[in-house]
């Protein structure tokens, strides 16, 4: 296909005070913060799904995006027509890495040998374009959601026929990530969960659901797949209850199975927020458990319930999201998945970039705010000034595991009187605010 994104040419960094929409103000990708570029620091993503395949549909209305690509009408055409505009996409943002689906990249066949052949086809020429300009896959994923088959889910399914076909489905998306190279594959559970426990075993879809992770762990070492495994909590949608809630239910998953050394958490900022935390939160539990693996880098609406998937653009987000990033090493293997898309009325070509620049510099921003506060230490001298009594005395022998009920009791027999400090929430709101205004 020719150039699909005319008029727009590679977006630039203008600095801070630019206002052209289609440049950079903040995202300098070679500029150093700390010992590493914004590059490396944030290795940004685009999701397929949303940027390529989405046609601003919703239960209201039909689509309002008339992309290029779509008026290809048969379905390889089609397909390779949005790939070739993809990577146009790509490269002109400047964005090193894409994730997808199975079924975003390629059509569903009238067979599962014939979804297969599409999906090789496209492959091939998604290696051709990736060698080409340099983009990378960040992670692959297969989409057991869509199609009528899974509509009670795919291995949480109460048929073993579509617990075998979604095998069949993951073996072929392992297989694909590997031919290009995906650093991570993702596990975000589409329909496993329930609708109403009237009809559910719950605990034999539990079972299921871990056998059917260690079938991928195993087939994975099979074929010499070496990717990070990731799985994406989210608490509801499209079920009432998904069974990857959020990070802390998944860990409890994960450990009673015996799944917890192969698996790290993709964190999605509206599927926190769905699930009654902060996205800092699922960041933060991920961190404190080794588990922070990569992002899907988006944010709600704070009035609806759903999962709006808008670009991430609250400042105050992505700084707390940076501060736990930065605070974990990073992300290794893991990166900044803009799983977000345009709103149904931003329907034109140029609201795709101008979307992502906005999340792109949303995230530089955070990154040299979070940068500068962890720099200054100020949170973290406060943190461990309030923990201090856990450094000696009675908080000490707590800790080195030196005392049991009976001491505590002799010990709080002979307390005069207890002495506690103000939490100084405003004082540490007000710090982070200044380092938001002044960086
Ligand atoms: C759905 C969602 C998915 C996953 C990949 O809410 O976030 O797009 O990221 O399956
Ligand atoms: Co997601």
């Amino acid at each position: 296909m020719s150039e699909v994104f005319k008029g727009v040419n590679k977006i630039e960094y203008e600095g801070r005070t630019s206002r052209n929409p289609l440049a950079f103000k903040h995202y300098n990708p070679q500029e150093l913060v700390g010992d590493k570029t914004m590059e490396e620091h944030l290795r940004f993503s685009v999701a397929y799904w949303h940027t390529f395949n989405a046609v601003g549909a919703d239960p209201f209305g039909a689509g309002t995006m008339f992309r290029p690509w779509d008026q290809v009408s048969d379905p390889l055409g089609h397909a390779k027509a949005r790939m070739e505009a993809a990577f146009e996409f790509m490269s002109k943002l400047g964005v090193k890495y894409f994730c997808f689906h199975d079924r975003d990249i390629a059509p569903e066949g009238a067979t599962l040998a014939e979804s297969n052949k599409y999906l090789d086809a496209i492959v091939d020429l998604a290696k051709d374009l990736m060698k080409e300009t340099g983009i990378k896959l960040l992670w692959g994923t297969a989409n057991l959601f869509n199609h009528p088959r899974y509509v009670h889910g795919a291995a949480t399914s109460n048929n073993a026929d579509v617990f075998a076909y979604a095998a069949a489905q993951v073996k072929k998306a392992l297989e694909v990530t590997k031919e290009l190279g995906g650093e991570n594959y993702v596990f975000w559970g589409g329909r496993e969960g329930y609708e109403t426990l009237l009809n559910t075993n719950m605990s034999l879809e539990l079972d299921n659901f871990a056998r059917f992770l260690h079938m991928a762990v195993d087939y994975a070492k099979e074929i010499g797949f070496t990717g990070q495994f990731l799985i994406e909590p989210k608490p509801k949608e499209p079920t009432k209850h998904q069974y990857d809630f959020d990070v802390a239910t998944v860990l409890g998953f994960l450990r009673k199975y015996d799944l917890d050394q192969y698996f790290k958490m993709n964190i999605e900022a509206n599927h926190a927020t769905l699930a009654g935390h902060t996205f800092q939160h699922e960041l933060h539990y991920a961190r404190i458990n080794g588990v922070l693996g990569s992002v899907d880098a988006n944010q709600g609406d704070m009035l609806l319930g759903w999962d709006t998937d808008q670009m991430p653009t609250d400042l105050y987000s992505t700084t707390l999201a940076m501060y736990e990033i930065l605070k974990n090493g990073g992300l290794h293997s893991g990166g900044l998945n803009f799983d977000a898309k345009v709103r149904r009325a931003s329907f034109e070509l140029n609201d795709l970039f101008i979307g992502h620049i906005a999340g792109m510099d949303a995230f530089a921003y955070g990154l040299k705010v979070a940068h500068k506060l962890l720099e200054s230490g100020e949170l973290e001298d406060i943190i461990a000034e309030r923990y201090a009594s856990f450094n000696s005395g009675i908080g000490e022998q707590i800790v080195q595991g030196k005392v049991g009920f009976k001491e505590l009791e002799a010990y709080a027999l002979e307390l005069k009187e207890i002495n506690n400090t103000s939490g100084r929430q405003e004082e540490l709101e007000a710090i982070l605010n200044h380092y938001l205004i002044n960086s």
